[in-house]
């Protein structure tokens, strides 16, 4: 191994006080170990509902220092509806899944940390690196380690102009490899929403809107797009889940786009007017790849009052308290 990746090659420094546990094991018979908890793992293995919590939003999509306090709020909503939250991370090399509240902390605290995709991850690890991971690095790591249910705020798409940039997240192309349920506010409104629906479909991934026909447009409650399929029970979502596993197709996701509440959206105006802005800044200020979705989000929040801020925490904190409940119905399943 060390002669294959040379002078990075070597497993990463064990973080002070990390404990040598088997399963804290760093590199086993050749594999990589996720650094799954001991809560996520006993709930994983007594079948216990189990909701996977993203980081990026965290660290790179919410202004500190309020993120830290909406990461353990986001977990107990989750412990709320009777599921374990697990969050997922890159800390110094190790990938984990679940993280206690002092490694939350460093996610929305430390600098440095990056902004990782899945095709990050290896270099992260390699590298020693510590990063919060988007929705395709999550979703990765939370399916390797079994958890089947994740929710976020709004899902990464094709961005607008994409003719010209090519900017499409890696979300997009990982769900249609993973075998996970995704309860999200649909994709972010600062994306071409019509686009990202048609690149899902092409993709082969399911959309269901929850409790609506309507494809939820994330600061709002919608996008002012159509879905095919309306589920309406954690139960029938379950059902679809198992469906899933049932027809044993390609590993794809389900996409469960849960609306904010209307009565906490962002006034649909002030929502199109500072986009348009947002969209022009982001353009003449030249910033271009895995940068583009913090600055737009950051610029939302400064320039609506904070009020692009709270919609964005009313979705995603439904988000987690359906995906709760789907994790629940799951694991009766
Ligand atoms: N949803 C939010 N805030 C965020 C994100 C999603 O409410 O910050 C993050 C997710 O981690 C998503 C990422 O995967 O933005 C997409 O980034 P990109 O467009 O660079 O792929
Ligand atoms: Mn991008």
């Amino acid at each position: 191994r060390g002669g294959r990746f040379g002078a990075v090659g070597r497993p990463p420094k064990m973080s002070e006080g990390a404990s040598r546990r088997p399963w804290d094991t760093f590199w086993r018979r050749e594999r990589l170990v996720l650094v799954v908890s001991e809560e996520v793992r006993q709930a994983l293995a007594t079948g216990r509902p189990v909701v996977a919590l993203e980081s990026t939003i965290i660290a790179h999509g919410l202004p500190r220092p309020r993120n830290l306090q909406v990461a353990l709020e986001l977990e107990e909503a989750v412990r709320d509806e009777g599921a374990v939250p697990a969050t997922t991370a890159v800390l110094d090399g190790r990938p984990h899944v679940g993280l206690r509240p002092a490694q939350l902390e460093r996610i929305a605290g430390e600098d440095g940390i990056r902004k990782l995709g899945h095709r990050d991850l290896p270099l992260a690890v390699a590298a020693g690196a510590s990063g919060a991971t988007t929705v395709s690095a999550t979703a990765l790591l939370a399916a390797r380690a079994g958890v089947r249910v994740f929710a976020t705020g709004g899902l990464g798409g094709v961005h607008r102009e994409w003719t010209v940039t090519q900017d499409e997240s890696a979300d997009l192309g990982l769900l249609a490899r993973t075998r996970i349920t995704v309860v999200c506010a649909g994709v972010k409104s600062i994306l071409d929403v019509p686009a990202t629906l048609q690149r899902l479909e092409t993709l082969g991934v399911a959309v269901a809107g929850y409790g609506t026909s309507r494809f939820p447009g994330f600061y709002l409650a919608d996008s002012g797009h159509p879905v095919d399929w309306t589920l309406r029970t954690p139960d029938e979502v379950a059902a679809v889940m198992r469906a899933q596993d049932m027809l044993a197709g390609p590993n794809s996701a389900l996409i469960v786009a849960h609306p904010v509440p209307e009565s906490e959206q962002l006034d649909p105006v002030l929502h199109a007017r500072v986009l348009a802005d947002a969209l022009r800044e982001c353009d003449e200020r030249g910033v271009t790849g895995q940068a583009v979705t913090p600055f737009l989000l950051d610029y939302l929040v400064r320039h609506t009052d904070g009020a692009s801020l709270a919609a964005n925490l009313a979705a995603v904190r439904g988000n987690v308290r359906l995906a709760g409940r789907i994790a629940a119905a799951w694991s009766r399943m």
